[in-house]
């Protein structure tokens, strides 16, 4: 079989042009907290041609894939220089994940990855796999990105080759480009994934939010939120790690709680966005759940609606892990707006806009999870009385 190997190119960059350019609408009438964007906004098909396609017809004279990529999703985000950039987590179909920028005018549409994915150090004990990236500008003047590092776990018998050990990698740039590795992060707990710097100094320390586990997958004793500080970056050690947001029975946070992208400042306290799991009989569920804490004492839980913030829905129930969605980043503008960057069934990135205000209003007004039916009845009740009293 022969093919025309210009003619295919350009079939393939028309239709890589046609999804990195296409438009994005808002549904229309949302929940009145967000308002979800209809078009996945960063896909495996986004990547660039030449990541994928060796584009010499001497050597690839069927224009044929080289190099696969699987998925885009679980990315990080922050504004940089007027730009929206995701650092997304690629996965390519060898299953290993890396991360790359993608850059959007606006926050919604037309991201385009940058040119190259990002080369990340290692150190001196070599990643087999990093992922899910959360960037943070923090106040003493670095960018800095944590994220997972995975490795092999030493410890099991040889024909086990599924045991991981997850810990947390730590880098830092200036210019999104070029990062500097920095030693992982030490805490008390055997394992860590969903680590989150905090943007500014507490007493003077870097504060760390954790998710300590005892095993790659089981949660054993911990698998909530957890929370230190570390006196040094470059050689971080929490040695004091304590859980402010543990997983709770009968809650959306069930089976594991961990926070989502660094924490947003407002008046009224620092607005979180973490995910809750929970087993069921088809397999695992990831929902977004919001809180708050305190402008004091960081560590405080001072708001926490009841039930989830966003589940997934339509489309994004269905991917490689399916019934998933997960935040690791979000922006907020300076007139209040939030982009808030999610990805569905470990397959695909995502955008939903709110702003402070909505945000703020629902942490604090929505009322708690009551922890029982009965207690669910009498929330209902209460706002059902509320509404047979209120002109409207
Ligand atoms: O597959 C769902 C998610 O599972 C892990 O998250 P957690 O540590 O909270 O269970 C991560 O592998 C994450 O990347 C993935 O999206």
């Amino acid at each position: 079989m022969t093919i025309d190997f210009y003619e295919r190119l350009e079939q393939l960059e028309q239709q890589h042009n046609e999804i990195v350019s296409a438009p994005n609408e808002p549904e229309t009438t949302g929940n009145g907290v967000y308002r979800r964007y209809k078009r996945p906004i960063l896909t495996a098909e986004h990547t660039p041609l030449h990541w994928r396609y060796d584009l010499n017809p001497a050597t690839n004279p069927f224009l044929m894939e080289r190099f696969g990529i699987n998925a885009v999703f679980n990315a990080g985000a922050i504004k940089y220089d007027g730009r929206y950039l995701l650092v997304a987590r690629v996965e390519g179909k060898d299953r290993k994940s890396f991360f790359a920028v993608a850059e959007s005018p606006n926050g919604i549409n037309n991201f385009r990855f940058w040119e190259e994915p990002i080369v990340m150090p290692g150190t001196d004990n070599p990643d087999t796999n990093l992922y899910d990236m959360r960037v943070v500008q923090h106040e003493d003047g670095w960018i800095y990105g944590l994220f997972c590092t995975e490795r092999r776990d030493p410890s099991p018998a040889p024909f086990d080759t599924s045991s991981a050990v997850a810990q947390c990698g730590i880098a830092r740039t200036r210019d999104m480009l070029t990062w500097e590795r920095l030693p992982d992060l030490r805490t008390p707990s055997p394992q860590q994934r969903n680590v989150v710097l905090h943007p500014e100094f507490i007493h003077g320390q870097y504060a760390f939010y954790t998710r300590p586990q005892d095993g790659f997958i089981q949660t054993g004793k911990g698998g909530g939120i957890g929370f230190g500080l570390a006196p040094d970056i470059t050689q971080a050690v929490i040695t004091h790690e304590t859980v402010i947001a543990p997983k709770v029975y009968h809650t959306v946070y069930e089976g594991k709680n961990g926070l989502g992208p660094a924490p947003i400042k407002t008046p009224h306290g620092w607005l979180q966005l973490a995910h809750g799991v929970r087993n069921t009989a088809a397999g695992l569920r990831y929902v977004l759940y919001m809180f708050m804490t305190d402008l004091q004492d960081v560590s405080k839980v001072i708001h926490i609606p009841g039930g989830y913030f966003l589940a997934p829905e339509g489309i994004e129930r269905v991917g490689d892990v399916s019934n998933v969605v997960f935040s690791n980043g979000w922006i907020a503008d300076p007139d209040g707006t939030v982009y808030i960057y999610y990805a569905s069934s470990d397959t695909r990135m995502h955008v939903a806009v709110s702003s402070i205000a909505q945000l703020t209003d629902y942490v604090i007004n929505t009322p708690e999870d009551g922890l029982t039916s009965e207690a669910s009845v009498k929330t209902i009740l209460r706002l059902s009385q509320l509404n047979r009293t209120t002109q409207r």
